[in-house]
């Protein structure tokens, strides 16, 4: 068994340029691993929480206190990890340590682990195949809180390149239409100046509906069919637009106001219109009712809940009782711990409730998520498009094409 003979936290940045965590591990005397915490705009109310205190600082002296406490411990196990911390901080939400240490040390952990053993962490996380590449879900055009003024109250619409062969050609087609879209916007908005959002996904200035538009119209110059070789997706992040006092989704950028009745109204039919493969967030956190309507309505879409089940094992149970969500966001960050986010994965399964891994908007150029993302079976890997800190996630899936071991996409049954 790989043992933990030294720890090392610091305080780096990530890619918005805020303060992060990021800790070596080291196994066996010189197996390092590294791990850095990333970190969420639209976060869900239920979420690990990054800092005590909201202090980077307080988080990296918490764990210089305790990380002798990690010493000897296997770092093959996400459970002997866990219960470390859990020793540390027994808090729901992680807000004594942070759920940036539980996030950089469990994960750090498993990389050594793997270099210490010699296997590809995605394989020591689940020793035995069959193994699939996930579909990769890329952010082509954005708003919402990863974007300024001006740019639609949506998120962010998804490329999900459901007919593609292989890795390469998924990624490929991702990289097409993103370019292909950004030719679009210029017949929108003229002295468009190339911005983008915190993912990399073009931010320009237009509505929902033309943001809906451009993206339609990009698939058929590139030659792709809606729901067929090319599907798209949407995040609502619908959290971050609901008025919880006048229990209205106010889409403030387009001038809109929907209800409850009136959301789900246009959930639907966006998800007729456009063939939507996915759908994110489509109601807020706290309505399982709606979300239950939606994925009864809605069978050949993934209706998938991120804010909603904040990679929570206990929400998952909420949801199942309910009969919301045919799909779960599952981000470590959001739980804490690598085990706190397996254990989630468990009962997704157990619930045949399909998994999407996923990148936060404030990233580093790590790629753990890469094999995290193969190792839970996920359907699809949501990390991006542009950007170092996407891309760094992206060519690890390239370089996994180069085991034999993993037997071609995910797929998405219902897309044809
Ligand atoms: C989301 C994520 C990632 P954030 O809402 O799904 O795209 O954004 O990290 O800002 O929560
Ligand atoms: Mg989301």
């Amino acid at each position: 068994m790989p043992s933990i003979t030294a720890l090392k936290g610091r305080i780096v940045f990530n890619s918005r340029g805020s303060k992060t965590i990021e800790i070596d591990v080291t196994s066996d005397g010189k197996f390092v691993g590294r791990a850095c915490a990333p970190s969420g705009a639209s976060v869900g109310k239920y979420e690990a929480k990054s800092f005590p205190d909201n202090s980077p600082e307080k988080a990296l002296a918490v764990f210089e206190q305790n990380s002798k406490r990690f010493i000897g411990v296997n770092s093959a196990d996400p459970k002997a990890v866990f219960e470390v911390l859990r020793s540390v901080d027994v808090t729901e939400n992680y807000s004594t340590i942070g759920g940036s240490v539980a996030y950089a040390v469990s994960i750090a952990a498993i990389d050594s682990a793997a270099k210490s053993l010699g296997v590809p962490m995605f394989q020591l996380l689940k020793p035995s195949g069959p193994y699939r590449f996930p579909i990769p879900l890329g952010n082509i055009l954005g708003g919402g809180a990863h974007a300024g003024p001006g740019t639609p109250d949506i998120q962010e619409i998804l490329a999900c390149p459901a007919g593609a062969k292989n890795i390469a050609q998924a990624l490929e087609m991702n990289f097409h239409l993103h370019k292909e879209v950004r030719n679009v916007i210029e017949s929108y908005e003229p002295r468009f100046t190339n911005g983008r959002g915190d993912e990399g996904a073009w931010a320009p200035n237009v509505n929902n509906d033309q943001a809906l538009e451009i993206v339609e119209k990009a698939a058929r110059n590139c030659g792709y069919t809606l729901g067929k070789d090319m599907s798209i997706g949407i995040d609502f992040a619908s959290s971050s637009f609901w008025n919880e006092r006048s229990k209205i989704y106010e889409y403030s950028r387009q001038g809109i106001k929907r209800n409850t009745a009136q959301q789900i109204e246009f959930v639907n039919d966006l998800v007729k219109r456009y063939r939507l493969a996915y759908a994110e967030d489509p109601v807020h956190e706290g309505d399982f009712e709606s979300m239950a309507i939606l994925t009864r309505a809605n069978r050949h879409t993934l209706i998938t809940g991120d804010d909603m089940l904040v990679t929570n094992a206990l929400k998952v149970k909420e949801a199942v009782a309910f009969g919301a969500c045919s799909g779960a966001i599952l981000k470590v960050n959001q739980a804490g711990s690598l085990y706190d986010a397996l254990r989630f994965a468990d009962e997704c399964k157990r619930n045949k409730i399909r998994l999407i891994t996923s990148h936060r908007s404030g990233e580093s150029v790590d790629s753990h998520i890469s094999h995290i993302a193969i190792a839970t079976d996920s359907i699809m890997l949501k990390s991006g498009v542009l950007g170092g800190e996407r891309i760094a996630k992206l060519n690890e899936l390239v370089r996994l094409a180069e085991y034999d071991l993993i037997e071609g996409m995910a797929e998405l049954s219902f897309a044809t």
